[in-house]
């Protein structure tokens, strides 16, 4: 880390910044840069206030020289991180489709997509039971009834399943379940995030609507730092002053986060779409811009799905989009 000083800079402002610093017990030396005086840092920065370092006067500019996301960086952990969940392999280099629909609502429905998305070359079942819905009036899942449908429905496909997380003291609940979702709205969660950083089961980390790379990274890192490493990073649209859309897919936090980190990566074009028709196509993209997968809502009668219909794309679409998705991950394969 590298503190670029003002060429002007008074003296008593700089002892005061190299006091304050002294105080989070870093070792600081002074450096020339292009003959100007900085100061260098080393030692453990983690409780360094870089906001309140940029307030001293006598500071031009800060140039951070590390990752402050350890556990989640790539520099640190070259190494990419494979997750395996009944079978399935996640990160290895493989395209994974995390398919069905936005919430359970019978075992007929559940098991009914289960077979038909599984037969169209889905590996991992996804379903709702606990949902953070924007209106209190909206349908809220079957809850502990909806996993019970989906453990059912893993059962009768051996299909590895997934669902949100809401509140760690429903985590009881979660034990058939393979992958604990936490969703858009928890990625700042932080108390729950903690919680995750506790448990061996694999959590998918969806990105927050209005959060930036760093901040996602930096969210994945409260529940590696907290001893599980089993992380995958979503990409699940940003919002932005486009209406057509229900979100912006952020289609470059793909491949910059894999650059940045060896955490598997992944994005939902159902929520970032908000609507069925372009799905498809979004999903392609992602495989394309280099993921590790996707997840996608289907329903097999999305016009009278409980939640999220109109993104909701029929068996039958998926099973063409699975098609192209076959295609594009070979092209990744072999160039
Ligand atoms: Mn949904």
């Amino acid at each position: 880390m590298i503190i670029l000083l003002r060429n002007e800079a008074d003296p008593k402002n700089v002892s005061a910044l190299k006091e304050r610093l002294a105080g989070w017990n870093v070792k600081v030396s002074s450096a020339d840069v292009f003959g100007t005086e900085a100061l260098k840092l080393e030692g453990d920065l983690d409780k360094v206030d870089f906001s309140l370092v940029k307030s001293f006067d006598c500071v031009s500019t800060i140039t951070k020289t590390g990752d402050p996301f350890k556990f989640a960086s790539r520099r640190n952990y070259p190494e990419k991180t494979v997750i395996e969940v009944g079978g399935v392999k996640i990160g290895d280099g493989s395209f994974n489709v995390i398919a069905g629909p936005c919430s359970v609502e019978s075992d007929e429905q559940i098991c009914g997509i289960a077979a038909s998305v599984k037969e169209s070359g889905a590996t991992i079942l996804r379903g709702g039971a606990f949902k953070p819905r924007t209106s209190p009036y909206a349908f809220q899942g079957l809850k502990a009834r909806g996993i019970e449908m989906l453990s059912e429905a893993k059962k009768r496909t051996g299909m590895p399943v997934i669902s949100e997380i809401v509140d760690i003291s429903s985590l009881p609940y979660f034990e058939h379940v393979d992958i604990i979702q936490v969703g858009a709205r928890n990625m700042q969660n932080f108390e729950l995030l903690k919680e995750l950083g506790h448990i061996n089961k694999p959590v998918l980390l969806k990105r927050g609507p209005a959060n930036t790379i760093e901040e996602f990274l930096l969210s994945a890192e409260y529940i590696l730092s907290g001893g599980n490493r089993n992380v995958i990073l979503c990409e699940r649209g940003v919002r932005t002053f486009e209406s057509m859309t229900r979100n912006t897919l952020d289609i470059a936090a793909i491949p910059i986060l894999k650059k940045l980190s060896h955490l598997p990566v992944f994005a939902d074009p159902s929520h970032a779409c908000g609507r069925s028709d372009i799905v498809p196509a979004i999903a392609i993209a992602c495989c394309a811009a280099g993921a590790d997968g996707v997840m996608v809502e289907v329903h097999n009668d999305p016009v009278n799905a409980f939640s999220d219909g109109a993104q909701s794309i029929t068996p039958a679409a998926f099973s063409e989009m699975m098609k192209k998705i076959r295609a594009v991950s070979k092209i990744n394969e072999t160039v």
